[in-house]
């Protein structure tokens, strides 16, 4: 039996980006759903888990008809879904009224409840949120068990907040697998029988990492599972530690060298650390050479540009504390230095040492 588990897809999410980008990436991640439908009708899988957080909100009616027609296309896959906190089930939500086609499965109840799929010798058993917390801790005891030979369980949450659980909750539980949402980095949890399969796309700028769905399988000799990366895009956060000799120019190449190698279509945020010789100041804010990403940076004035989302600046001026406060014996720079220069360099008195002696230096040039 050959599933694919999917969670926090988050349909309808238009992500922190810089102006105009948000609906292109809200566009980007309706695609990422398409391809993965497509992919389970390649490949013949027969069972689609998608575990809660389809939605970022409450879907609107034609939203659940987009997803329908989607899964429309699906001639050889079961699918089972839950409503995670994101698209919990309120009063009104439409979830309660939608009529899924027969291969489509929805437990929409609040309690634990099975689906039963004989064809595939599997039932998927799991509940809906029906509001945006639930602070009670899993009970084991209350969960169902279904009639297959094959026994999978939903479960989106695992926070304080989102049915609280621990490791040790989940290797009590019964089950073949047990297929995890609401954590957005993936991860397993057991293994070979419990995982978070992350959120399909990142939707937040700190999702760093890579993010896809987990494609498993389930036989007499037990369950056998692997993540897939598979998102469009990733937020990579690259540190980049400069030296006294360190250029802007040299800062350029390797920006350019980062985005070669790990890919023109990733959002980046570049953070600078170390020492730097004082008299450069890193240019936060420039023109790179256009990329064929789909995205630039309007700070960069280059539309056609990479994907540079920040460049951060924690480098410190590499100041020879020795030779100044020689040459200012008499003044207070020479005074400031003495105080604070015995501080090691990952103190905060040395920090300020370095602030206060660039503050006093700039202060001079002027
Ligand atoms: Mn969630």
């Amino acid at each position: 039996m050959k599933f694919l588990h999917l969670a926090d897809i988050h349909l309808g999410a238009s992500p922190d980006l810089p102006n105009g980008l948000a609906e292109k990436r809200k566009k980007e991640i309706w695609n990422s759903f398409r391809n993965v439908i497509e992919k389970c009708e390649r490949e013949k899988i027969d069972l689609l888990l998608i575990v809660g957080d389809l939605f970022h909100r409450q879907p609107l009616l034609r939203e659940l008809k987009e997803v329908s027609y989607l899964f429309g296309k699906l001639t050889k896959t079961q699918v089972v879904l839950v409503a995670g906190n994101h698209d919990y089930i309120k009063k009104d939500s439409y979830y309660r009224t939608f009529h899924w086609q027969k291969h489509v499965h929805m437990i929409s109840a609040d309690e634990p409840q099975c689906i039963e799929l004989p064809e595939i010798s599997t039932s998927v058993c799991g509940f809906s949120y029906h509001s945006r917390e639930i602070r009670e801790r899993l009970d084991i005891s209350q969960l169902k068990k279904g009639r297959q030979k094959y026994e999978i369980l939903l479960l989106h949450g695992g926070d304080e907040t989102h049915v609280p659980f621990n490791r040790e909750d989940l290797r009590r539980v019964d089950y073949d697998y047990v297929a995890l949402g609401h954590i957005h980095k993936p991860q397993t949890v057991i293994d070979g029988k419990a995982a978070y399969s992350g959120a399909l796309e990142p939707i937040d700028k700190n999702d760093t990492g890579k993010h896809g769905f987990i494609k498993g399988e389930i036989t007499d000799e037990g369950c056998r599972i692997r993540f897939v990366p598979a998102s469009v895009r990733r937020y990579i956060h690259e540190k980049i530690t400069v030296t006294p000799q360190f250029t802007n120019q040299e800062l350029q190449e390797r920006i350019e060298a980062c985005i070669r190698e790990q890919g023109e279509q990733h959002f980046y945020k570049f953070i600078l650390t170390g020492f730097r010789d004082p008299d450069i100041m890193f240019e936060t804010v420039r023109r790179f050479s256009p990329g064929d990403s789909l995205y630039g940076h309007p700070a960069f004035g280059n539309e056609h540009g990479w994907n540079i989302l920040e460049i951060a600046d924690r480098t410190t001026p590499a100041y020879d504390f020795g030779q100044l406060m020689k040459q200012h014996k008499e003044d207070i720079l020479g005074a400031f230095i003495e105080e604070l220069s015995e501080y090691p360099q990952e103190s905060i008195q040395y920090r300020a040492l370095c602030e206060g002696v660039q503050a006093l230096m700039d202060t001079r040039r002027g």
